[in-house]
Formats: C-alpha cells, structure tokens, sequence
C-alpha cells in the first residue's frame, strides 16, 4: 500500500513495500513515479520526483536508461592520482590519459595532476580531492608488479580499497587505473603496449562516470 506526502512542488510517494531492486536500483513503481532505491540523497530523489524535474529524465514511455555521455566533456574538471613507483609505466599511462583528456575537449586549465610515491598512498589523496569539491571525477593511476615486491599483494589491494573508499567516501567517481600484473613485460604492453594504453581507457571512463553524475544523477 503506498502513503503520499506533499510539499508545494514537490510530492514523493513511499511504498511500504518495494519490489526487489533491478535495472541498478532504477525501477518503477506502480504510480508511475520513478524510484532509486539504491541512492541515499534526497536531492536525487526529490529532483526525480518533481513532476517539472521529471520532465527533463522523460525520454522513453517505459525504462528510463540513464548513461554518461563522453561528448559533453567540456567543463568538466578532472583531478589525476599517478604514482611515481614504476614511473617507466605510469608516465606513458599518464600521456594516454591526457591525450584522452584533450581528444574528447576537456580543457587543461581543467585538469590537475597530483604525483604520489606509490600506488598505497593514491587513496588518501583521491579522498581528499574528491571531497573538495573542485573535480568532478578522479583518475587514479598507478603500476603494481608482482615480482619487485614481496608484498605485492597488500599493496595491490591497498590501492583498489582505497579507490573504491576514497569514491564511496567523497561521493565523487574515483577511476581504478593502477595496473596490476605479473610482471614488467604485462605491464609494458598496456602501457601503450601492444594490449592499448590502459591509462587512456581509464580517463574515458572518467569522462563517462564524470557525466553520469554531472547530467543525468544531478
Ligand atoms: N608501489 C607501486 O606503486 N607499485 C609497486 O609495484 C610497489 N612495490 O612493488 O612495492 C609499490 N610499493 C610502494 C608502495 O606503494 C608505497 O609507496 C610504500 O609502501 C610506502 O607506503
């Protein structure tokens, strides 16, 4: 059974009993309104339920797909995350990046890059310039090759929690581009190798993830 309260634009409907979440938490409810189980902000929830906001998601009679679009890059700020460990790798991951940056307009006045010692300390500092407000996404680089390290592992890992965290904490899409591999030779080959620039694919997802959250989950 579904309850409704109203304010003067805004009317949100809750349901005492949601289907189980599908479409990545974007489903419909019997009353037509759109609902995002999966979002905590109420900005988002209130925006989509506004009847007048509504209008601006409205583009199909049935699922509403919401994508990041990497053809309206511009003005969009980016913060770059690289680790000086297996600078050899990180510095081409880093061209492909910026390369990447330009070919899709994102202005370089736009974009800030930030050196780390290794990829362990990417985290705290993807967190931190997430949260300042200032970028819209944070592209996090590194390389981290089995075989120069016994602890390969513990910073392997280190570096893709403290992504993940450093996103979910800021609130701001923070982009894995830290190469995880065997060895020198794997790493080499997606740093402008023969298997493409993982450092260029990493900033188009940036873009994407940038978008996403400037156009359509605002
Ligand atoms: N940092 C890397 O980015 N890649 C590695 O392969 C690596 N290895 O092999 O040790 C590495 N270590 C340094 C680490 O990231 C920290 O800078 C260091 O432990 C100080 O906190």
């Amino acid at each position: 059974m579904a309850s409704a309260s109203a304010s003067a634009s805004t009317r949100w409907f809750v349901q005492s009993r949601l289907p189980p979440p599908r479409n990545n938490g974007l489903h419909r409810l019997p009353n037509t309104l759109l609902s995002l189980s999966s979002f905590s902000s109420s900005k988002v929830a209130i925006a989509i339920s506004n009847p007048t906001e509504r209008k601006r998601f409205a583009q199909t009679a049935a699922v509403r797909h919401l994508v990041g679009s990497v053809t309206t890059a511009h003005g969009l700020r980016f913060a770059v995350v690289v680790a000086r460990f297996n600078e050899i790798i990180t510095k081409p991951l880093l061209e492909g990046a910026l390369t990447t940056f330009h070919n899709y307009s994102v202005q370089e006045e736009d974009i800030d890059v930030v050196w780390v010692p290794g990829s362990f300390e990417i985290g705290v500092v993807a967190q931190k310039l997430g949260s300042s407000g200032r970028y819209h996404a944070v592209l996090c680089i590194g390389a981290v090759i089995r075989g120069d390290t016994t602890h390969y592992d513990a910073v392997a890992n280190s570096a893709a929690s403290g992504v993940l965290s450093a996103g979910l904490k800021s609130g701001v899409p923070c982009i894995f581009g830290v190469l995880t591999c065997d060895n020198m030779e794997q790493a080499l080959n997606r740093a402008g190798g023969k298997s493409g620039n993982k450092g260029a694919e990493a900033a188009l997802t940036a873009i994407e993830m940038a978008s996403l959250f400037v156009h359509q989950l605002k």
